[in-house]
């Protein structure tokens, strides 16, 4: 790696979010501005699974998760909040202006317009509405066991290439100072029962920084992700010893030994970051991709190694 500073964040949608998070890491910025910028730019785009734009909940209406943590231990999130366009923002007042972690639902949403945020049409995007109109043909009450139930979702085209449609952000940054912080939003998984979390507004499960070891994030099946404290065993792996891909993967495999022959019908992928900048990703299925920007100011898009 050509090390600090340093971004690295999940799937394709990433490239685009990296750029965001670069703006602020090029010009000597925190790394905590850096992620909370970088993965803006995903809650902006039309996608399948963060933002806005996202697919709804069986009954048809879009909740978001959260959260973002700091090189301080200082962490706040965000979980089933409707209408607002960018819940990584209120995670951050959650964080920095409340003295709790967590706010959910309606709580949430009245902590967000109290702060400023407006509150945007109930109305599911033209992707979403297909996609929704779609899954209600067959109603599937169960969590569907697959990578993303995405319907039928067009790509989003950005300015460095196409976002797929397993597109939960989850982001880790190194400043040039070398502090850490991490970012993670999502619209979750597609038609998931009303009031559903998953791992991504979950401190320890989606995201978990500690400024002297290093970071992870994940994505994929959240309630996979959970059963482990994935991204908090990512990070005491290292604390152990292991590189970042390393430590990735032995989470994976912990969960395909928990699954066992279920483990195919899921997707598990994370990302870490330790604290000499050497990063790396680990998926339990082969189609996880993660973008990558460091002080060589290259953006690539790496394919991640693979457990199945
Ligand atoms: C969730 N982990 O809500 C998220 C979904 C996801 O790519 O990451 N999809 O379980």
């Amino acid at each position: 790696a050509a090390g600090k500073p340093l971004v690295i964040s999940t799937w394709d949608a990433g490239l685009n979010a990296n750029l965001g998070a670069w703006k602020v890491l090029s010009k000597g910025g925190r790394a905590l501005d850096a992620v909370e910028a970088g993965v803006m730019v995903t809650e902006a785009e039309q996608s399948c699974c963060v933002g806005l734009g996202g697919n709804p909940d069986r009954e048809g209406i879009v909740t978001l998760d959260a959260c973002i943590m700091d090189e301080e231990f200082n962490c706040g999130s965000v979980a089933a909040l409707e209408r607002i366009k960018h819940p990584i923002q209120v995670a951050r007042r959650v964080m920095e202006r409340t003295p709790h972690v967590m706010l959910v639902g309606e709580g949430a949403q009245q902590f967000a317009v109290a702060q400023g945020f407006p509150l945007e049409p109930q109305k599911l995007s033209p992707d979403a509405e297909l996609a929704y109109q779609e899954w209600l043909k067959t109603s599937q009450y169960q969590p569907v066991v697959n990578i993303e139930n995405s319907g039928s979702r067009k790509k989003p085209v950005g300015p460095v290439g196409g976002a797929n449609n397993h597109d939960t952000i989850a982001m880790l940054a190194q400043d040039a100072r070398g502090n850490l912080s991490g970012s993670c939003t999502t619209s979750g998984m597609g038609f998931k029962m009303r009031g559903r979390l998953g791992d991504s507004p979950l401190i320890g499960s989606g995201l978990y920084v500690d400024n002297a070891v290093g970071a992870a994030a994940a994505t994929g099946q959240g309630e996979d992700v959970i059963r482990i404290a994935g991204a908090h065993t990512v990070v005491e792996l290292m604390r152990q010893g292991l590189s970042p891909k390393a430590a990735c993967k032995a989470a994976v495999e912990r969960i395909a030994r928990i699954k066992g022959a279920k483990a195919r019908d899921i997707q598990v992928c994370f990302i870490a970051v330790n604290t000499q900048g050497e990063y790396g990703a680990f998926a339990l299925q082969q189609g996880f991709s993660y973008a990558v920007c460091d002080a060589s100011n290259q953006q690539q898009l790496i394919q991640s190694e693979y457990l199945l």
